[in-house]
């Protein structure tokens, strides 16, 4: 098990006269810049991820830590750790934005919605996957159903408990119907650092896209670069086909 920050691309061949993505794309020489600052920091807070994650693992049940696989090939990411505390009591999840009826659920309100279950693969853009990851939560059309985005929406924003941590989808991409809000992995509540209580799921694409500790999504008429984009990584994050591997 590692805990890091995700590598900005390239960063892993990073020179001060060039910089080129694997597949051999140039990159700016301000996305470069960014992520040398990014890389001294990541170090930084590397360190801060392990050590709480090992406090973390080591506070859970045995029965849930010997049932999460961690083994098999997760990596814990988080851009400001400590990572956000989950208070059953007083967490909400709220969409807000561009639509006809602002909701805020509470933990149980969520859980009391229309489940579903879905086993999808993984994968980071650095170049790790894991297989088979068993998910239940709340299908994200579903969510938008209820809430009814207005004909000005665009797409929305998944904003995350820790800060400043967002990333987006279209109404388009949102509309696929194995993207979900989860709050179950392989059958246990999400753990802390898997982004307790809930995290989004979008199987087709890079997991950046998918926002840890999620508690707000917010339609808006005008989409923004997320927080990996603004650092180099393309908006459309689709498998396979995006600036990553
Ligand atoms: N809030 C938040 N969400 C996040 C990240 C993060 O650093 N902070 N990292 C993203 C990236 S790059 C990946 S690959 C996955 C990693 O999920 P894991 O930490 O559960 O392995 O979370 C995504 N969601
Ligand atoms: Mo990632």
């Amino acid at each position: 098990m590692s805990s890091s920050q995700e590598p900005g691309p390239g960063a892993a061949r990073e020179t001060p006269r060039e910089v080129t993505l694997d597949e051999g794309r140039p990159i700016g020489r301000r996305v470069f810049l960014g992520t040398v600052g990014l890389g001294i920091t990541s170090l930084l807070w590397g360190q801060a991820a392990i050590d709480l994650l090992s406090k973390s693992t080591s506070a859970l049940p045995q029965g849930v830590r010997s049932a999460i696989p961690f083994g098999q090939g997760w990596r814990i990411y988080a851009v400001n750790p400590p990572f956000p505390t989950f208070d059953r009591a007083s967490w909400t999840f709220t969409i807000e934005g561009l639509v006809e009826k602002p909701i805020t659920y509470t933990y149980d309100q969520l859980l009391a919605l229309p489940a579903a279950d879905q086993t999808t693969d993984f994968h980071c853009v650095t170049g790790w996957s894991v297989d088979d990851v068993v998910w239940k939560g709340v299908r994200l059309d579903d969510l938008l159903a209820e809430a009814k985005p207005l004909a000005s929406a665009k797409g929305m924003e998944f904003w995350s408990m820790e800060e400043e941590y967002v990333d987006t989808l279209t109404l388009d991409q949102a509309a696929m119907p194995d993207v979900m809000l989860a709050y179950e992995m392989y059958g246990q509540p999400i753990p802390r650092e898997h982004g307790a209580p809930t995290r989004m799921v979008i199987p087709k694409m890079y997991g950046y896209k998918g926002t840890k500790w999620c508690n707000r999504i917010k339609l808006v008429d005008r989409i923004e670069d997320g927080y990996w984009e603004v650092r180099g990584y393309d908006r459309d994050a689709w498998v396979g086909d995006s600036n990553g591997l």
